[in-house]
């Protein structure tokens, strides 16, 4: 059917927009907002339930546009409904430092913008978190308060990523049916047409997934709209394919993999908007159009103002919970609580494997964090992350609060962090340390954006004796440690696991994770008051007041292995003190001075931890001493390989007498 006039020139504003835009930055991508803008504009005028003058409110549609190359697409759309902050000068300096148009989408930064994207597939398997988040939310308020759609634009390259496999797999099968996918089926890519490299039929694909697909003419406006109405009242999750013509308008580059990635130029830029009908001077959107632009932007004020209403009409204290879940404070009583089950397990020691430390530790947050939402890749058994009481979730029942994952971690990590954006909950998720390679995309995203999930990442070392050097980290801890903003946290103990569990649910500005040993570990802690991993280290075990000789400094499991190097120190007449270091990145993050003190000016330092040296020698100095691992593992029982690596207290003492004696 042929667009009205003003249907056109909707459409076209958005492309007049992102051909400038990209023009004066000499850098960006034309193409997928030029052959996107139909869609989007269907999506906007028509669909999206939001209030561009309120972009925060609880429930508004969530858009997501995954393939982040096309940002100027999405800035845009925020400029054109009206959005707080984004004007017209922020698009005059698209990809320029201090302004709100970076190259890619980051929501930390662009009010508006929902998720950060770029990484092709991260979108649409964040999008998944955000659609969960709303069923598991709704289930706990009442759709009188939450409901509302998840749209995703993806391209080609964002259907091509493994990760988005791992996605449509869990939407599919969890029945996420208020996720809408508008895929971007231009059938072009950076190298040329998507014929070099792909074949997969994705209706055939999505359906066998669970999904309704279906085929629309991405230029006809109407036709989609048909296509996005029918969408909202499927059962299961819909995608629609629209074919489009990457660079629409352009008379020389549409169709062609040109219009992907380059500035049109400015002969072809002219041209483009002559062929478009694009009149006036650079980022000028004529009065009518923006008139009608801003009209969609505040469609939206009387549904949130009828959502208001509705939300009035709860309790005060469930306003009340709602609110604190959604702005992420944290529950009054998550201290008290952890304070308690530390004084529980000082009155009863027992030798326990931290993931065994972090479920009883779970069993009582659990508790007090309604908002603690838990879940595996298929490994429930192994990380202990099914806490006492803990109802499953499933296609049919979102009441509960734990997700089984499915063997799908890159999925998992992307759709926790859809699921914390998303507001009202705090995902953890669990798989075997060394799987967080499996992942890292999504959770280096998470500390970029500074989304706050949980990796409960057991089996953390060559602790886990027999399933050998395929599952044993050696090198992850330092590859985590070097993710900004990220905290990764390995207790030594009952009470410390406790500690760093509070700690990783306190912080509200990035990820954690929490490596936990699948052996048995004795208590060594006392049940302080003060969270003592608070500073990522302390002294655990000192001289009794005189200078010490030789400081050891471990981490997790090693630390009992320090403690007994220290015996046979003390027995020697070698004053040695032990310093728990739970997490590294947090001991080195610390004001000089509190360092300082905690590392101490013993001259013999050494490090034992069962994991490669990288990252200790800003504690130990390059001529500390080290007992770790500098290869790979192997398979056997935990005591042979601890031998056999030479990771015992005997080699850490002889370590230090080394360089005490030297
Ligand atoms: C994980 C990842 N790999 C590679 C890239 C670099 N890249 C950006 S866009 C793109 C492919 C573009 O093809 P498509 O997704 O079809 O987008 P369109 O050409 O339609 O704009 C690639 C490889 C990326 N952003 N993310």
């Amino acid at each position: 059917m042929a667009l009205t006039e003003m249907q056109n020139r909707l459409a076209n504003a958005i492309r007049g927009l992102a051909i400038d835009g990209v023009e004066a930055a000499k850098s960006g991508h034309p193409g997928m907002p030029m052959g996107m803008a139909d869609v989007a504009t269907v999506l906007f005028t028509r669909f999206l339930k939001f209030d561009a003058a309120n972009p925060h409110w609880a429930d508004r549609d969530r858009f997501i546009l995954s393939a982040g190359h096309g940002s100027m697409l999405l800035y845009s759309l925020l400029y054109l409904t009206g959005v707080p902050g984004m004007t017209v000068e922020e698009l005059k300096h698209f990809r320029q430092l201090g302004y709100k148009t970076p190259g890619h989408p980051e929501n930390f930064h662009t009010v508006g913008v929902e998720t950060t994207t770029g990484p092709l597939g991260q979108g649409i398997s964040t999008a998944v978190g955000f659609a969960f988040a709303e069923k598991m939310l709704a289930a706990q308020f009442g759709k009188k308060v939450v409901d509302h759609f998840t749209y995703v634009i993806a391209s080609d390259g964002d259907l091509m990523e493994g990760v988005s496999q791992e996605a449509i797999a869990l939407a599919g099968h969890y029945k996420l049916n208020k996720m809408i996918v508008l895929w971007d089926h231009n059938g072009i890519s950076i190298d040329g047409p998507l014929t070099l490299s792909d074949s997969v039929d994705q209706i055939k694909r999505f359906q066998s997934a669970g999904w309704r697909a279906v085929n629309v003419d991405g230029h006809d406006q109407d036709a989609i709209a048909a296509a996005i109405e029918a969408a909202q009242k499927s059962n299961k999750p819909t995608l629609i394919a629209c074919k489009t013509t990457i660079g629409f308008g352009s008379p020389h580059r549409a169709g062609t993999s040109k219009a992907h990635g380059e500035p049109l130029g400015p002969e072809e830029a002219k041209l483009s908007k002559e062929n478009l009908g694009i009149t006036g001077a650079p980022f000028e959107v004529p009065a009518d159009v923006l008139k009608a632009w801003r009209e969609a932007g505040s469609r939206g004020a009387s549904a949130r103002q009828a959502w208001e209403e509705r939300f009035a009409t709860l309790s005060e204290r469930k306003q009340a919970e709602f609110t604190r879940r959604m702005d992420h404070v944290r529950p009054a009583k998550l201290g008290k609580a952890i304070l308690a089950h530390k004084k529980a397990l000082a009155a009863n020691p027992t030798a326990m494997a931290t993931r065994k430390s972090s479920e009883a530790a779970l069993n009582v947050i659990v508790e007090v964090m309604p908002e603690l939402v838990l879940g595996s890749a298929d490994l429930t058994p192994s990380n202990n992350t099914k806490a006492k009481g803990l109802v499953e979730i499933t296609p049919k029942d979102f009441k509960g609060r734990y997700i089984h994952w499915g063997i799908r971690e890159h999925g998992m990590a992307a759709a926790m962090n859809g699921i914390y954006l998303h507001g009202g909950f705090v995902p953890a998720g669990g798989t075997f340390f060394v799987f967080t390679d499996y992942a890292r995309p999504a959770i280096r995203l998470a500390a970029l954006m500074g989304t706050c999930p949980v990796y409960v990442m057991t089996h953390d070392s060559i602790g886990l004796g027999e399933d050998g050097p395929t599952h044993q980290p050696v090198e992850h801890l330092a590859a985590c440690r070097a993710i900004p903003n990220m905290r990764v946290f390995r207790p030594c103990d009952a009470i410390e696991t406790a500690e760093c569990w509070q700690l990783a649910l306190e912080r509200t500005n990035g990820p954690t994770i929490l490596a936990l040993t699948r052996q048995n570990l004795p208590l060594l802690r006392e049940a302080t008051t003060a969270n003592l991993c608070a500073q990522g280290a302390y002294e655990l075990a000192g001289t009794g007041g005189g200078k010490a000789a030789v400081t050891l400094f471990a981490s997790g499991s090693e630390v009992e292995i320090a403690m007994n190097a220290r015996s046979i120190l003390n027995q020697r007449g070698v004053p040695t003190r032990v310093v728990s270091v739970p997490s590294l990145e947090l001991l080195l993050a610390q004001p000089e001075e509190v360092k300082a003190k905690i590392i101490g000016d013993a001259p013999v330092k050494v490090a034992v931890e069962a994991a490669v040296r990288f990252g200790w020698d800003a504690v130990i100095g390059p001529d500390g001493g080290f007992v770790g691992m500098t290869g790979f593992g192997a398979s056997g029982p935990i005591k042979d390989l601890y031998n056999h690596f030479g990771i015992t207290a005997e080699a850490v003492a002889e370590t230090a007498l080394r360089r005490h004696n030297g």
